[in-house]
């Protein structure tokens, strides 16, 4: 690959799927190749093509140029079908340059203000909460992704001074609050239980989540067969770790759905499985697909990264792009996998390499 350039893959059918691959950092490099090995191999399956151009977009290009993307990404970015991204973050560039500097604006940018991220307790992985079977922990997380504590409204006063402060504001729009929500309660009518849990802390936080809570009762109205409720956010933490059974569809503001969506995921057995969508419903401009975890430069290099969580987010992608038959190959490939094989990566308790788990994944998808 050309330093800095796109690079495209040799073979391209005309009614392919355009993806933009950014691996980024750490892992990152690890699991996308073997998030496309599946992709490939599920794509031959379904007759479904695909067109990977790469972007070295990362803290390695920050650290040689200053930016974690060029000026013109978004532009480059937007004529694809889709975004697949690998982690973003690494030791030497502090997290919010990194993060602003990539992941955020390709959010906001395009309008990705939907962040979904299932959480699901396989068969064959061991939850640390005791007596816990597959089937108690199956939940979705619908992160608001586009503004609430996640804001760039702020600065500093007299810097380095004994006076200094420090100010970011929250910003909680109704556009912003009443479209995440009913993507939530949308969501929940498509499953069996129909229950939307909503994410708050109004007792403390007392002006910005009293409105939270006023516009999910007012969207509420709206689903008269989904059934409510709201937890403070501090209780609800105890409640995924004490009684994750209860959950099925929870919307939480930024900040919250985000920690939230590392908790349950942590209670599933590894965090690395855990997916992630972000999502511009009406499909203005391409969404983004990436796992949960970040660059994890503890292990990065050594291959032994799961690939899981970059394998199940193609499965996203490939339902965004109208293949839920393929998507749902790729979801019971990893069931299979975990079921019935012994091939896991060492945060499972395994020796396997992150190669060895593409690889097996790609042999079962095909069916
Ligand atoms: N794979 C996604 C990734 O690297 N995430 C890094 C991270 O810290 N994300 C924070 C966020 O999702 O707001």
């Amino acid at each position: 690959m050309a330093k800095g350039k796109p690079s495209k893959s040799a073979t391209v059918k005309s009614n392919a799927f355009k993806i933009a691959v950014i691996p980024g950092d750490g892992i990152g490099n690890e699991v996308v190749p073997e998030g496309i090995r599946v992709l490939e191999a599920v794509g031959r399956r379904f007759d479904i093509a695909f067109e990977w151009t790469h972007f070295d977009w990362s803290c390695e290009r920050f650290k040689k140029k200053g930016a974690m993307m060029p000026e013109d990404g978004l532009d480059r970015l937007k004529e694809f079908d889709a975004i697949y991204l690998g982690a973003v973050g690494f030791p030497g560039v502090p997290d919010h340059v990194s993060l602003w500097g990539l992941l955020i604006p390709i959010r906001r940018g395009f309008q990705q203000y939907i962040n979904l991220r299932p959480v699901r307790l396989f068969e064959g992985l061991a939850s640390p909460l005791a007596g816990r079977k597959p089937g108690d922990i199956d939940y979705y997380i619908v992160r608001e992704n586009s503004e609430g504590e996640y804001s760039s409204v702020g600065g500093r006063m007299y810097a380095g001074t004994e006076n200094e402060i420090a100010v970011q504001q929250a910003m909680f729009s109704k556009r912003g609050c009443d479209r995440v929500m009913r993507y939530a309660f949308d969501l929940s009518m498509s499953r069996k239980r129909r229950e939307v849990v909503s994410a708050t802390k109004s007792n403390g936080i007392s002006i910005s989540m009293p409105y939270w809570d006023e516009r999910f009762a007012d969207i509420a109205k709206e689903y008269p067969k989904v059934k409510t409720s709201q937890f403070h956010i501090d209780i609800l933490t105890a409640h995924l770790v004490r009684n994750p059974h209860w959950f099925d569809v929870i919307v939480g503001s930024n900040l919250f759905g985000d920690i939230l969506s590392d908790l349950g995921p942590a209670t599933t057995g590894t965090i690395a499985i855990a997916p992630g969508a972000n999502i511009n419903p009406e499909k203005d401009y391409p969404s983004m697909f990436e796992p949960v975890h970040g660059s994890a430069p503890d292990i990065a290099g050594k291959g032994i990264a799961n690939p899981i969580g970059q394998i199940w987010s193609g499965a996203m992608m490939l339902d965004h792009l109208g293949h839920r038959q393929a998507g749902a190959a790729i979801v019971s490939a990893i069931e299979v996998l975990l079921a019935e094989h012994d091939v896991r990566t060492p945060d499972m308790g395994g020796k396997a390499s992150c190669k060895d788990l593409g690889k097996a994944l790609a042999e079962l998808v095909k069916g």
